[in-house]
């Protein structure tokens, strides 16, 4: 089969809703992602490339960041890791003839959706300032670009350096070193929008950032609770493991204002037979909870249990735990006696008795684990809801021993071993002390900027340089408004990148685009590292022909970047030898070793089939590494969330096609969309209660003290999602996020609880014809 031409750009005219799944994986997904691999790769390229998936002599799937195990399948991916390997292993191509043809105004006229299609990027590109097409330009020049811009900085605060999560370790580390040696800790990654609030909490109360499960924890556990996570979508490989979970005993209770089809039923197709039948049941309760709910219902789930021994002392918290290694209990337990159950209620939309009897499957269990991602990160009292969750984890000593443990799930591929090699925007002294004794200087101590930071540092001028290392920034963040005319005023935007995307077309006054190799991708005879979400840290190799014979790889990328802007006269300092670790990246990793606890020997190590397993104090020694040394019961306050009459709660969430804001295709299969992306799903009872009704076409509003946002055109879904919450898809939806809607602590856009109403429209929009 020959590759396709990309589709035309299209709008949502096609649109066509029909009934959701009950159930997720199996043929179809297969056969889906078969399909879209041919149309961008063909045959054989399809199955050379995704043979090599995950395996231990291959690469690292770009899909997400669920571990792959000891105990690999011949095809250790799933439908949405082909996807993302077809993306990047696709044969169409954005050469200099495309920027002939298209201004980057058109450009920023196209949805994403277009742009992702055109194919990768061949050559570095370069718009002049005042000029409105990208031209031809060498790499030294490019670098030379940047070097001249960042020269004419007042101060290095003035520069931004943005990080999306699939960035090697061996990349990661060099360009904080470049970034910190520039002197500054503006490294903002896609972690701010993400799992930022995760970090926050579990440092807090269990001093480390990350969670504290093996994917043999989750083989062990006799409860998982699976809380504001798609992964039928997001993470499809965890359903295996869920799978395999459930045949050792576990039960799984799913949390969630929608019933996704990944937490209902389970169709192995990696399994012979696994896609026959009606496949694996896997959530054996679902708790239909209203958007935010989550913090009312741990801490009830905490007071039931704590009600429980009172009646019967011993029977339902483990005292040995609390008093060994726990701080802060008294004051926590008192918060939670004074829990009010209306208020319970209210906040999760569950009645009493569906949490009564979650917590008879608590009580049944001897190790918990909890499992989460966005649907608990992007709201305002992300932080204290994870506290949370780990208090009601730390109240039967449910942490720091086989099969239980807290468990974030992470997303991009590496964006926890960026965060583990330095990029971040308020480095540890320890870590900056590391940096100094290995490299020589005195790296900056003053915090940087995070994401929801830079925008406003471009806004008011504070930030005149912008680079990014992979992503798409603008379409990624919030208040698309204001940050698409913040990115506009600054002098250079430089974006490191393997696919065209928005962030390309809505840029700094002058320009670059810098493309790169993607992990499929040959880069000489080198390996690069990743870690995965639950700190296993192995080799990637990629094998594939790059895309084109100008990429850089990106650890060339910033070695070169740093011979330019780093000459004696404006950077005086000791040498740091960027052509030998461009050479040799067994050079970078001798140092990584040197700098990053638990990289002892990082060379031999990574070499070893499967790679090596990060220490973690709370898992292996029970130790908390916190300020008290305990793990620490925090008090969170409970504030319901209201919203006036007749607003709704929304959520923006990923479709099946997508990922982040690269948008595969126009369906959403498990949710019964097809052939379009604007669409709202709303509970029936809250269309009857507007006088709404499915298929009518609205704007979403949202409203804020400093005004009102609106997102045009969207046909309604009758769907069941909890009352008095709707949810709709990013990034078409980031519009309505403002950007000082954050979360406390984390400063996490606060995409999953924007409070909207639906306008109808008086005229446009025809009603999609129902399937
Ligand atoms: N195919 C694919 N894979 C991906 C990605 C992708 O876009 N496509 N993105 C990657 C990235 S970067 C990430 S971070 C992850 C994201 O993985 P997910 O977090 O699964 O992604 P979302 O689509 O944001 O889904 C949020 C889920 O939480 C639920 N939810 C929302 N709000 C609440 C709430 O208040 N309470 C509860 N209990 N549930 C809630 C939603 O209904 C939804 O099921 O996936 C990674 N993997
Ligand atoms: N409203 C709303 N907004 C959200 C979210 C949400 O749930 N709701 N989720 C947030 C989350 S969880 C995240 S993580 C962010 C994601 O934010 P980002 O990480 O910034 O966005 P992506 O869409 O993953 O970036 C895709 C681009 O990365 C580039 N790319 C891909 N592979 C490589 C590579 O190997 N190297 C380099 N250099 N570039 C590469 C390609 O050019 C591609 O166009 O979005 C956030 N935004
Ligand atoms: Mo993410």
């Amino acid at each position: 089969m020959a590759k396709k031409a990309p589709r035309q750009d299209v709008g949502d005219e096609g649109l066509q809703v029909g009934s959701p799944k009950e159930w997720a994986a199996g043929v179809p997904a297969v056969a889906h992602s078969l399909l879209m691999s041919y149309e961008q790769m063909g045959v054989k390229r399809t199955f050379l490339t995704l043979a090599r998936v995950n395996q231990k002599d291959g690469f690292d799937c770009p899909g997400c960041a669920w571990p792959e195990g000891q105990h690999r399948s011949p095809a250790e991916f799933c439908e949405n890791g082909a996807k993302a390997v077809a993306e990047e292993a696709t044969l169409r191509r954005v050469t200099p003839g495309f920027f002939a043809e298209h201004t980057v105004d058109e450009l920023a006229r196209r949805t994403d959706y277009w742009l992702g299609q055109q194919g990768r990027l061949t050559e570095p590109m370069h718009k002049p300032a005042g000029s409105d097409r990208y031209l031809p330009v060498t790499w030294d020049e490019a670098f030379a670009i940047i070097a001249r811009e960042l020269r004419a900085l007042d101060g290095p605060d003035e520069a931004l350096f943005y990080t999306s999560g699939r960035t090697s370790n061996e990349a990661a580390f060099l360009y904080q070193l470049l970034v910190r040696r520039f002197g500054t800790n503006n490294l903002p990654d896609c972690s701010n929008m993400c799992h930022e609030s995760s970090g926050s909490a579990l440092t807090q109360a269990l001093g480390i950032g990350k969670g504290t499960v093996s994917l043999e924890d989750l083989y062990k556990a006799d409860l998982i609770f699976v809380v504001g996570q798609n992964p039928g979508t997001n993470h499809p490989r965890m359903l295996s493991a869920l799978e395999k979970a459930k045949g050792n005993g576990a039960r799984i209770v799913a949390v969630n204002p929608l019933p996704e089809a990944g937490l209902l039923r389970f169709k192995n197709p990696q399994r012979p037979g696994g896609v026959l039948g009606r496949g694996t049941r896997l959530a054996d309760r679902f708790l239909q909870i209203r958007l935010n709910g989550d913090l009312a219902l741990f801490k009830a789930m905490s007071r039931l249990l704590l009600e429980t021994e009172d009646a019967a002392p011993g029977s339902a918290i483990d005292r040995e735990f609390i008093e060994a290694h726990s701080h802060g209990f008294d004051d926590w337990d008192k918060d939670i006696r004074d829990l009010d159950w209306a208020d319970v209620e209210e906040a999760t939309g569950l009645p009493r008795t569906a949490i009564e009897d979650t917590v008879q499957d608590v009580l049944g269990a001897k190790s918990v684990i909890v499992c989460w991602a966005m649907g608990l990160t992007q709201h305002k009292n992300s932080v204290a809801t994870i506290r949370e969750v780990v208090n009601f984890l730390l109240l039967r000593g449910n942490v720091g021993r086989p099969g239980a443990g807290v468990c974030p799930v992470r997303g991009h591929s590496n964006v926890q071993g960026d965060r583990t090699m330095g990029i971040y925007e308020k480095p540890s002294a320890a870590f900056l002390d590391a940096l100094r004794d290995e490299f020589g200087f005195e790296p900056p101590r003053h915090h940087g900027a995070d994401a929801v930071e830079s925008i406003r540092a471009l806004r008011d001028g504070h930030a005149k340089v912008f680079l990014a290392m992979g992503g798409n920034f603008i379409a990624a963040t919030p208040d698309t408004a204001v940050t698409e005319a913040a990115m506009r005023r600054a002098r250079l935007t430089v974006q490191v990148s393997t696919k065209l995307n928005r962030s390309h077309a809505v840029c700094g006054r002058e320009a670059l685009i810098l493309p790169t190799l993607g992990r499929t991708e040959r880069d000489g005879d080198r390996f690069v590292t990743v870690e995965d979400s639950m700190g296993m840290v192995h080799a990637s190799r990629g094998r594939m022909r790059p895309a084109s014979p100008d990429l850089l790889a990106e650890v060339a990328i910033i070695c070169r970047m740093a011979r330019k802007i780093f000459n004696p006269s404006d950077h005086p300092g000791p040498d740091i030898p960027w052509e030998s670790f461009e050479a040799d990246y067994d050079a970078i990793r001798d140092r990584i070793a040197r700098v990053v606890p638990g990289f002892g020997d990082f060379n031999a190590r990574v070499r070893v089939p499967g790679g090596f397993a990060l220490p973690n104090a709370p898992r292996d020694e029970r130790r908390f590494p916190t300020e008290t040394g305990k793990a620490n019961f925090t008090v969170n306050a409970l504030e319901v969330l209201r919203v006036l009459a007749g607003r709704l709660l929304l959520q923006t969430v990923r479709s099946h096609d997508q990922y982040n804001t690269t948008i595969y295709g126009l369906d959403d299969r498990y949710r019964g969309v097809h052939s379009g992306r604007r669409v709202v799903f709303v509970n029936p009872d809250d269309l009857t209660e507007r006088g709404l009704a499915d298929g009518e076409i609205v704007d979403l509003i949202s409203e804020w003290p400093d005004g009102e946002r609106r997102a045009e055109g969207f046909r309604i879904v009758a769907y069941s999602t909890a009352r008095g919450c709707c949810a709709a898809y990013f990034p078409e939806t980031n519009v309505l996020v403002p950007l000082d809607s954050v979360a406390e602590t984390s400063n996490t856009p606060t995409s999953k609880s924007v409070v909207v109403r639906l306008s109808p429209r008086t005229s446009g929009g025809s009603v999609a014809p129902a399937m």
